[in-house]
């Protein structure tokens, strides 16, 4: 049992992070903590003309900022990197109050952010662009890469600050600052991230104001920054719903967009799939972080050969599987984070049983009071992929479906309107190989013999169709946060000018 409120606890550990703000402002936003249902703070808001300053701020450090070298803009991430890495078991528990997260989901959490900062300080080093060959002597090509401008951040509830700090890492060493309107169900994860940042920039010494910062509220802060012209990129995790609403709106103004939206993750079970693996991997895809992962296995195919062998199994790890408070126990499955994410998860259980489903789990478990929202994961038999399975349900609910060929079953994985991630389990390398083709999977993540969450941060993430096709994290997403100048020099005392074109002037 917790030897204190949950709400002394909320506070100790903000104060840990060096949080100042009030976090008993009657009247405020109140803050829920789904492992039990209490109110654990009430938070100041801010309003439209708050966000509107912070922008102003924004685009003021931005000419600064924009001048920093890239290594020592890396620097400041560096010394973020060193204080997060002190305030990680803070940071940590930060992330199992506000969303329900196990302890060690939680660190991961933290984890990721601080595999993100070490690789945008390599990155502020390589932030390079090509020469390329031209067709005029003298003449000499080349990429520049430049500071964007200011970047929105717009994060959800699920995964309260990795999201954030895989796009401030990268916007921060590319020469952008940034402005994060986090969930409303998680902002005190927020204001701890930027505490801790606050101790970065005071080590890092002469950083312009307003680098990064946090606006605390409701949907009209994260439209001021989508309807503003000085936000010169928006990134926004979150729904497909929200994504249709922003994409358009930012699009109007030729703002820039990345957007990660909602999923529906299938993995695909061959006959020559190690069979143990399979069922530990999409344990954790399906049940982990209670089905609360935009990467969560939501679909699955399995051959009908070893159907018999596979989904037995998978229903006793369903059925012996831990769900608990998450800051009490060492439960692997912890709350939902609200009423409504239970409702919605009792709807689809319902017209998936209505459509021939054979529903395994699913029901509520008395672990709290009547203000948490705990339930067993539930597996559900369909006889096709028809009614919810076509759609994302924020919970942990795995559809299983039986198929018999290889060619259907991929257009059957693609079916749907989500592309964020996908797994086939096979030692079969024709399988293996068709699946990562230009026929296969058409997902931003496609894996092998691994589940559909749990991304690492070196790749790029994202996905396609109503996944938004935006790419954060690894790789080239850099050159998201960056503009793209072509410049070609002449260095020789002619003018020829390109294609051949004739232009003499007497
Ligand atoms: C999300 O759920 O929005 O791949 C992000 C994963 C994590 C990130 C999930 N690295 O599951």
């Amino acid at each position: 049992m917790l030897s204190k409120p949950l709400s002394a606890l909320t506070a100790e550990t903000l104060e840990c992070c060096g949080v100042t703000a009030a976090l008993d402002v009657e009247g405020g936003m109140q803050v829920v903590s789904p492992v039990t249902g209490e109110v654990v703070a009430a938070l100041a808001t801010h309003s439209t003309a708050d966000a509107a300053r912070a922008i102003d701020t924004a685009a003021k450090a931005f000419r600064d900022w924009r001048l920093v070298p890239a290594p020592r803009r890396g620097e400041l991430v560096r010394l973020y990197a060193e204080e997060l890495r002190k305030s990680k078991d803070e940071l940590g528990r930060m992330v199992s109050i506000e969303a329900g997260k196990s302890p060690s989901e939680g660190l991961g959490e933290v984890q990721e952010m601080i595999d993100i900062c070490d690789f945008a300080v390599g990155l502020s080093r390589q932030l390079y662009g090509l020469t390329i060959a031209t067709e005029r002597p003298g003449h000499r090509m080349m990429e520049t890469w430049h500071p964007l401008g200011v970047v929105g951040i717009i994060t959800a509830f699920n995964f309260p600050c990795a999201p954030w700090c895989w796009n401030a890492a990268l916007a921060l060493v590319c020469g952008d600052p940034v402005i994060w309107k986090p969930s409303e169900k998680t902002p005190l994860t927020a204001l701890a991230c930027q505490a801790v940042f606050e101790r970065a920039i005071a080590r890092f010494g002469d950083a312009p104001d307003g680098l990064s910062q946090v606006l605390v509220g409701g949907p009209e802060l994260g439209e001021a920054l989508v309807d503003s012209p000085k936000v010169a990129l928006i990134s926004a995790t979150g729904s497909t719903r929200m994504g249709r609403i922003v994409g358009p709106k930012v699009a109007a103004r030729f703002g820039k967009c990345i957007l990660e939206l909602g999923g529906n993750n299938a993995g695909i079970v061959c006959p020559s799939a190690d069979m143990d693996m399979a069922l530990r991997a999409i344990a954790f895809g399906a049940m982990g972080t209670a089905g609360q992962r935009c990467t969560t296995m939501r679909r699955l195919f399995v051959h009908e050969s070893i159907y018999d062998q596979l989904v037995p199994a998978l229903k006793k790890a369903y059925a012996s599987v831990t769900v608990g408070n998450p800051l009490e126990s060492s439960a692997l499955v912890g709350p939902l984070i609200d009423k409504a994410a239970f409702d919605g998860m009792q709807t689809a259980l319902k017209e998936a049983a209505e459509l021939g489903g054979s529903v395994h789990g699913g029901q509520r478990e008395a672990v709290e009071g009547e203000a948490a929202y705990y339930v067993k994961p539930a597996l559900v038999e369909m006889p096709e992929q028809t009614g919810p399975v076509l759609r994302e349900t924020f919970a942990p609910i795995l559809y299983v479906m039986k198929y018999s060929d290889f060619d259907p079953v991929l257009e059957l994985h693609n079916d749907v309107g989500g592309g964020l991630s996908s797994s086939i389990f096979t030692t079969d390398l024709r399988e293996m190989e068709t699946f990562l083709s230009a026929r296969g999977s058409d997902c931003g993540i496609a894996n092998v013999n691994i589940g559909t969450s749990g991304a690492e941060i070196g790749g790029a993430f994202g996905g396609e169709k109503e996944t938004g096709g935006g790419r954060e994290s690894g790789s080239d997403a850099w050159r998201a946060y960056m503009r793209r100048a072509t410049n070609t020099i002449n260095y020789s005392s002619e003018l020829p000018l390109a294609q051949g074109v004739v232009f003499d002037i007497d």
